[in-house]
């Protein structure tokens, strides 16, 4: 059954959020680099990789279905960041934006009866879930610490096995 165009628009839209996600973890990885904290820079750099991956993914699923990829402009990430927390609340607020997203698109399939994209979606959801636990997992972390140096160091060290 051939993909329809809103189907085709719509995963092209979210090529770009996996491309600003990207950025947005990259900028964060830079910054937490310049603060000292190796292990979660790492983490962030990580975290860039996989999304390009994500959006590596949406771009095959559409060569499969023989339509037309855009490849998009990158919003300019945030650069600065207060501390720590704040970076990893922005990234699981981040995260709880893109599942919205990704549920639209499910939303969409499931009423153009796009069994093909449905099934595709599956394996976003699951890693919006994952991914919401991870950030959101270190937000309870760092919040629990309150600042505390010697339990950031430990959080970063930590996180540098990723
Ligand atoms: Fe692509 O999952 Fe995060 O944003």
């Amino acid at each position: 059954m051939h993909i329809s165009d809103s189907m085709v628009a719509a995963i092209n839209d979210q090529i770009k959020a996996e491309f600003d996600s990207a950025y947005i973890y990259l900028a964060m990885s830079a910054y937490l680099k310049d603060a000292g904290l190796d292990g979660m820079s790492h983490w962030m750099y990580k975290q860039y990789k996989e999304e390009v991956e994500h959006a590596e993914k949406f771009i095959n699923y559409l060569y499969e279905r023989g339509a037309r990829v855009i490849i998009p402009d990158v919003a300019k990430p945030k650069e600065t960041y207060t501390d720590a927390i704040e970076v990893f609340k922005t990234a699981y607020a981040h995260e709880q934006y893109v599942t919205s997203r990704i549920y639209k698109l499910v939303d969409l399939a499931v009423s153009e009866k796009d069994y093909a994209t449905q099934s595709m979606l599956k394996w976003y959801v699951d890693e919006q879930m994952e991914e919401e636990d991870n950030t959101g997992g270190i937000v309870s972390k760092l919040e629990f610490l309150g600042g505390d140096k010697h339990g950031i160091y430990t959080v970063d060290r930590e996180l540098s096995s990723r």
